[in-house]
Parts: structure tokens; C-alpha cells; sequence
């Protein structure tokens, strides 16, 4: 049975089978906004489909609550980046451990298609031993707040970013009057304890309007 999370539950990665979560994904799955559109002379109603860009990055952080490696999308711009501090983007964690399955700019258009737009893939026995957490968290690229999107969830499961075998855990983020006016979610960390690695969902919505603000917001409130 998949868990549902709750906002700052701490799970252990031990499977119903007693065996331990190793080679997961880790993904985001959400909906276009459909609005409803008055036809021409106000006669019949026609569908309109707005994009919504979500993206989904995660930091790595040392025991000293520093950053040491991240994984963002390669079409944040720049210059941009570079005005903040941070290192122009990309879709392979330094140790190989975990990659990105690249940027989606527009969310199912026809419904729940049941697939996740973004998933990062994680191999714990290859992460870095200098990493003791990894946040996971999501940005609206696009307009808009989550309470307008119809759905957002973050779920962790095994098998690939084609094939879901088994969930594990699963987080709704959207579509709820909380999330008014937030533009960004940080949705959870993996983090090591006594050598064993485990997942807490932090689930904090924030008004950040970009990566890096989410970004500095990790290191100086959470990571420490
Ligand atoms: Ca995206
Ligand atoms: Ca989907």
C-alpha cells in the first residue's frame, strides 16, 4: 500500500516486503488549467487550455548545511542565474545518482494521464557520501498560483519515468485555497540518520517567485 503523506511526516524507505527502497523515482504530476470560454455571440461554450510550467529541482547539502551539487533545469536562463550565485543548470547529479527526465512546460492538457510531467530518478548507493540531504522542490515557471492548478502531486515509486511498478509514498500540492498566491513548494528531503536514508515531507508552500529564492530560502531555513 502506497502512504499517503502527510505535511511533516518522516517516513523510513522500508517496503511492506521488509525489503528497502534503493533505485526509485522521484516525480511530479499535474494538469494544464481548462477554462471555460463563452462562444462567439455568447452561443455554446468552447475549451481553453492554459500551460502550466511547473519545475521540479532538488539541492544536495553537506553536514554543514551547505550546497554541494543540484539538479535544475538547463533552460533556467543564465545570466539570470549567475546574478544569484548559482551555476547555470542541469539534469545529472555530479555522483550520478540521480537525473532529471528534462523540462515540461505545459502539463497534461487532457486530464490525469497518470504519468508524471518530471521525475528525477534516484540510485541511493550511488550518492555522493559528502550528501546528507537533498531537498526536492517545485517552482511555477509560468503564471498563476497552485491554487489555480487542478492537480499536483509528487509521488515516489518504483520502476521508470514510463513504467509505474510500485508507489511508495504519495503528496498532493494543488488546487487547494491554501495554496493561493504560492508559486513555489518545497515538497521534501531525503536525509541520511545513523547511515540509513529517509524521506520527510516538508510540504511548505511559499510565494517565492523564482528557483533561486527557493533556493536560499532551503539553505538558510531548512537545511541546517
Ligand atoms: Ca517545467
Ligand atoms: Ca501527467
Amino acid at each position: 500500500m502506497a502512504i499517503t503523506l502527510q505535511k511533516g511526516q518522516r517516513i523510513n524507505l522500508k517496503k511492506d516486503n521488509g525489503s528497502k527502497l534503493n533505485d526509485f523515482c522521484v516525480g511530479c504530476n499535474w494538469g494544464a488549467i481548462t477554462r471555460e470560454k463563452k462562444g462567439l455571440f455568447g452561443f455554446g461554450t468552447s475549451k481553453e487550455v492554459e500551460d502550466v510550467d511547473l519545475d521540479l529541482s532538488c539541492i544536495m547539502v553537506d553536514s554543514d548545511g551547505k550546497m554541494i551539487d543540484y539538479i535544475y533545469s538547463p533552460e533556467y536562463r543564465k545570466e539570470f542565474l549567475a546574478s544569484r550565485g548559482q551555476k547555470p543548470g542541469k539534469l545529472d547529479s555530479d555522483d550520478r545518482a540521480l537525473h532529471h527526465s528534462g523540462d515540461d512546460r505545459k502539463g497534461d492538457a487532457d486530464g490525469d494521464d497518470g504519468l508524471d510531467n518530471e521525475i528525477i530518478t534516484v540510485d541511493l548507493s550511488r550518492i555522493s557520501p559528502r550528501t546528507e540531504q537533498i531537498f526536492f522542490f517545485l517552482n511555477n515557471a509560468g503564471k498563476g498560483d497552485f491554487a489555480e492548478i487542478p492537480y499536483a502531486s509528487i509521488r515516489m515509486y518504483e520502476g521508470t519515468p514510463q513504467t509505474v511498478k510500485e508507489v511508495f509514498a504519495t503528496y498532493n500540492v494543488a488546487s487547494d485555497p491554501m495554496y493561493k498566491d504560492k508559486r513555489a513548494v518545497i515538497m521534501g528531503k531525503l536525509y541520511k540518520k545513523d547511515g540509513e536514508w529517509k524521506f520527510s515531507a516538508i510540504g511548505d508552500a511559499t510565494a517565492d517567485s523564482n528557483l533561486c529564492d527557493t533556493i536560499d530560502r532551503i539553505l538558510e531555513t531548512y537545511a541546517r
